[in-house]
């Protein structure tokens, strides 16, 4: 089937769906109070970063091509406070019940490059396609062991976009005897969530890293749909997270929706999980948003840009109502990200965060690798048209119940219910090209102002019982 056939049948069923959905998402949506993922002082976080990184995936070590200058080069221009760090299962359990434990010790090292620069890190077992031994050599697919790898004989051909792939009955396989749908293999679940288990023991003591992306972008082999999200991938997040809670009992478990479909905007039938740590549940939801015509190369432009913003528009109503169904969960955008000399490519990123500040997601942007999707060039150090699309004014930490967020390139408003219990206070991040003489804030008084990291500080309010309104601009020169 040729791509345009491809684009078309697809777009007709989105369509479909999201034409049933938005009635639907009308008489359903629950109106309750969001949670929000806090930090160590109890503040609600706002999450603003990248996938980190891309060349993880195909590197002998399982660390991706990132230093702590690169890390340095970031933060100061684009004052990100946030990372979606892959790891891989490959490389945490290279031998059945084997935990590499040099390998975790350099996954903290470059934590520890995040911590001093005062970032939060989500670990993200990354998968893509099962694993580079679906096809030994020809560097497809990543993320599981060799060992772990059954594709039981069935053929896998050869494709230009790498998501044809999943097609294949030997992929198709894999995933089927991972979540032993073929009945031949039980032990696969229980080797991942034991290697959950290892990177848990890892982190727990560790403040900086707040959650673990359980898999990435689930597929569900012949079991898709409900029939694998509510069922298998259900179950093993469940597992995964109960052996977290035996070492950790505070970081969060982020969990990604099946990819296909969901993706592109479609529901997710994903079950509750529950938390049996003490107190509130550390769970949030973690969808990945790839408009199919997007993906297909329309770019944001034209019709193209009409399907994409039909596809954010369904993707934000499905993904609340998977939220709320959770259990008022917070929500990450786990990725989004695209080619960016695409037509409209920025005007599609900006769409994104603002669509995000109205759900009070987290965002990493896929990736922090160099090149056409990332913020430099291949040389790793001359910034592309990305990076002036994601320095952009945000709030760091709330101490207290976000309300409402809006953004514009020189204005950040909001609105907070205070936390008498938070110990630190409200931070904001306010870009040079936005704010070049820092803020003027209506609502609050300036506690700091840090010029070189451009992080401004704001006085717990005056009367704490009250909502607080907030509108920061840029300062008069
Ligand atoms: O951008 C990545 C591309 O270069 C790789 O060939 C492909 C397969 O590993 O993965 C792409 O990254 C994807 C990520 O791993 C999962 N979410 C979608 C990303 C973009 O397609």
């Amino acid at each position: 089937m040729n791509r345009a056939r491809v684009f078309s049948l697809v777009a007709l069923a989105a369509l479909v769906v999201a034409g049933g959905e938005s009635a639907f998402v009308r008489q359903l949506m629950p109106v309750a109070e969001r949670s929000a993922i806090t930090d160590t002082s109890g503040r609600a976080l706002g999450l603003h970063g990248f996938s980190t990184a891309g060349s993880a995936k195909s590197s002998v070590d399982g660390l991706p091509r990132f230093t702590e200058a690169d890390l340095a080069r970031e933060n100061a221009d684009m004052g990100t406070n946030f990372v979606r760090f892959l790891i891989s299962w490959r490389a945490v359990e290279p031998q059945p019940g084997i935990y590499d434990q040099a390998y975790l010790a350099e996954v903290e090292t470059r934590v520890d490059w995040f911590a001093k620069q005062g970032y939060h890190v989500m670990l993200d077992m990354h998968q893509d396609l099962w694993g580079t031994e679906i096809v030994p050599g020809m560097g497809i697919g990543n993320g599981a062991p060799g060992w772990a790898t059954y594709t039981d004989g069935l053929p896998i051909g050869q494709h230009d976009m790498w998501e044809l792939y999943y097609l294949d009955a030997g992929v198709i396989r894999a995933f089927d005897n991972f979540w032993n749908t073929t009945g031949t293999h039980p032990e696969l679940m229980d080797h991942y969530v034991n290697a959950w288990k290892a990177v848990a023991t890892q982190f727990a003591s560790n403040p900086t890293v707040i959650a673990y992306d359980l898999m990435n972008e689930p597929f569900g082999g012949t079991l898709q749909g409900p029939a694998f999200e509510a069922g298998p991938l259900t179950n093993l997040y469940q597992q995964s997270l109960d052996a977290i809670r035996t070492v950790d009992p505070d970081s969060w478990a982020c969990l990604e929706p099946q990819a296909m479909g969901v993706n592109w905007g479609l529901p997710s039938g994903l079950g509750v999980v529950t938390d049996s740590r003490p107190g509130e549940a550390r769970v949030a939801f973690c969808p990945h948003l790839y408009p199919l015509a997007m993906d297909l190369g329309g770019g944001y432009s034209g019709g193209s840009r009409d399907m994409v913003d039909a596809t954010i528009a369904s993707w934000i109503g499905n993904t609340k109502r998977t939220a709320a169904r959770l259990g008022n969960v917070p929500i990450i955008l786990g990725e989004f990200g695209l080619d960016t000399t695409l037509p409209g490519a920025l005007d599609y990123v900006d769409t994104v965060y603002a669509q995000m500040d109205g759900i009070h997601a987290g965002v990493a942007y896929w990736s922090r690798d160099n090149g056409l999707w990332g913020p430099y060039d291949t040389d790793g150090v001359t910034a592309r048209n990305l990076v002036a699309a994601i320095d952009r004014p945000y709030l760091r930490a709330v101490a207290g119940t976000l309300q409402t967020l809006s953004s514009a390139p020189d204005r950040l408003e909001f609105s907070f219910t205070p936390d008498a219990a938070a110990a630190a206070p409200t931070e904001l991040y306010l870009p040079a090209v936005g704010f070049p003489h820092g803020a003027a804030v209506d609502g609050a008084t300036i506690a700091h102002w840090d010029t070189s990291r451009r992080i401004l500080t704001l006085d717990a309010p005056g009367n704490p019982a009250a909502t607080q309104n907030i509108v920061v601009v840029a300062a008069d020169g």
